[in-house]
């Protein structure tokens, strides 16, 4: 039986009928509604907004979260599986659940009181509400320890004062994740607690960011806080230091990691297609020698990709994952589809820069995806610290 090109090592196989299952819906969701919209959309700038409410209904929008919660109780290896089908077709569909699913209803789950996540988690499962999630500032990005935004104690609640930017889904939200200095009633020393901010306070404003050349098809704003007070409910209860949206981010990485092989599958096959229809001097060029060295190349690191993620997720549903671990696949995968992308483009010589094609589209938004959730270097570097104990962030 001859092997199947996109997935050479038969990974499918590895998967319960369920998970195939959940997979085969969000890809015919993605082929059937998404990708005829999606040329308009990036090259407008915009989101289609009008299908989060169909992603509600499909699951995507916190699959793993509990049922009682409105969630889907899903395990990891599909939410993981979603994220690999959005984000073939487009990283800025994987990243408008991803911020949904892993950075708003996981911190409101895991740091939120009851009142809260019985107020939010089935709208939002539902995508009749959109959250966002605050973390990096114009200074602060790789380093959110030095985060300048503030939250001060006035009037049976909090006064918050700072700017985040880069924000995903920041102009669409009904509501933000946004991480603050607030200091510590009993030893007066600064600690990082997280705040629900609604869209309509006073004092929060969430100007839509311009000029991006990559997640084009992805609402980025900034939140623009100044003496927005919130009432003391909108505080995260059980939400304290760095730890707690570092722990969000491990959840958005996972899932990062197996979109990135999403991306990297919509590049590879279109060129291997192409490679086997264009003919030049005598022959398809897929007959070339170096081309198929470029395409076996980008089967490999596929290949690798899926079997890292794949593993990931079954200990991420035993408990074993560690955060390292979510690095190496977030630090490999992003980067092989870069690359996968880059090549791709070669492969399809002028027609690879044109938008008859989706890879220039991926290629552009992979360059975000390298960076956002962690650069490249960062997450080299917590391997550094993982493997030698020695921590160049010092
Ligand atoms: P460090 O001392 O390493 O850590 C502080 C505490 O946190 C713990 N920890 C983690 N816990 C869970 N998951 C992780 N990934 C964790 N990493 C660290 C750590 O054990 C420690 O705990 P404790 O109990 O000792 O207090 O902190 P550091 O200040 O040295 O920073 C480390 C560093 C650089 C790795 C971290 O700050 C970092 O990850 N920087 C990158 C920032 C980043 O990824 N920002 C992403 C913003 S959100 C975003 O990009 C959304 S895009 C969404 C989309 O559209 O899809
Ligand atoms: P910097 O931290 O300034 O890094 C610049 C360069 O320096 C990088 O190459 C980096 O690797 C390198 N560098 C930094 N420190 C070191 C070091 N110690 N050693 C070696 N090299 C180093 N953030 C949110 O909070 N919420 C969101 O929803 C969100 N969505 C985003 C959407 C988009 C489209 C983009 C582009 C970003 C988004 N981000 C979001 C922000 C993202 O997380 C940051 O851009 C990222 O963490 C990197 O921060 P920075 O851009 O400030 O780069």
């Amino acid at each position: 039986m001859a092997n199947d090109p996109s997935d050479f090592y038969a990974v499918a196989e590895l998967l319960s009928p369920e998970e195939r299952q959940v997979q085969g819906t969000v890809r015919r969701f993605v082929d059937e509604e998404y990708l005829p919209l999606v040329r308009h959309h990036f090259e407008a700038g915009t989101f289609p907004t009008e299908l989060i409410p169909m992603l509600g209904r499909l699951g995507c929008l916190g699959p793993t979260i509990p049922m009682e919660y409105g969630g889907g109780g899903l395990n990891s290896v599909c939410y993981g599986l979603m994220a690999q089908e959005l984000e073939r077709g487009d990283s800025g569909l994987r990243s408008a659940a991803s911020v949904q699913s892993s950075l708003v209803m996981y911190p409101i789950l895991t740091f939120g009181s009851e009142d809260q996540k019985h107020h939010w988690l089935p709208r939002m499962a539902k995508g009749e509400a959109v959250g966002c999630f605050g973390l990096t500032e114009p200074d602060y990005g790789s380093n959110p320890g030095g985060m300048i935004t503030r939250a001060r104690r006035e009037r049976d609640g909090f006064v918050l004062n700072g700017t985040k930017r880069w924000i995903t889904n920041g102009s669409i939200a009904d509501v933000a994740v946004v991480w603050a200095k607030l200091a510590d009633e009993d030893s007066g020393q600064d600690v990082i607690r997280g705040f629900l901010v609604e869209k309509d306070r006073d004092g929060f404003e969430r100007p839509l960011m311009h000029g991006k050349w990559s997640l084009r098809a992805s609402i980025t704003s900034e939140l623009i806080f100044e003496d927005c007070w919130i009432p003391e409910e909108n505080l995260l209860p059980k939400s304290g230091n760095l730890k707690s949206p570092l722990m969000c981010l491990t959840q958005a990485r996972y899932g990062i990691s197996w979109g990135a092989i999403g991306a990297a599958l919509a590049c590879y096959e279109c060129a291997l297609d192409y490679s086997k229809s264009r003919v030049m001097f005598s022959r398809p060029i897929g007959g070339y020698q170096l081309v198929q060295s470029k395409l076996v190349g980008m089967m490999a690191e596929i290949t690798k990709a899926q079997l890292l993620s794949w593993r990931l997720g079954r200990m991420k549903d035993e408990g074993t994952m560690t955060p390292d671990q979510v690095s190496l696949a977030k630090m490999n995968n992003v980067s092989q589809a870069l690359a996968i992308a880059r090549t791709a483009r070669d492969i399809l010589g002028a027609n690879g820069i044109t938008d008859d094609y989706p890879i220039m589209r991926h290629m552009m938004n992979l360059e975000t995806v390298n960076t956002y959730e962690g650069t490249e270097d960062i997450h080299r570097l917590t391997l550094g610290r993982a493997i030698t104990g020695l921590s160049a962030f010092e």
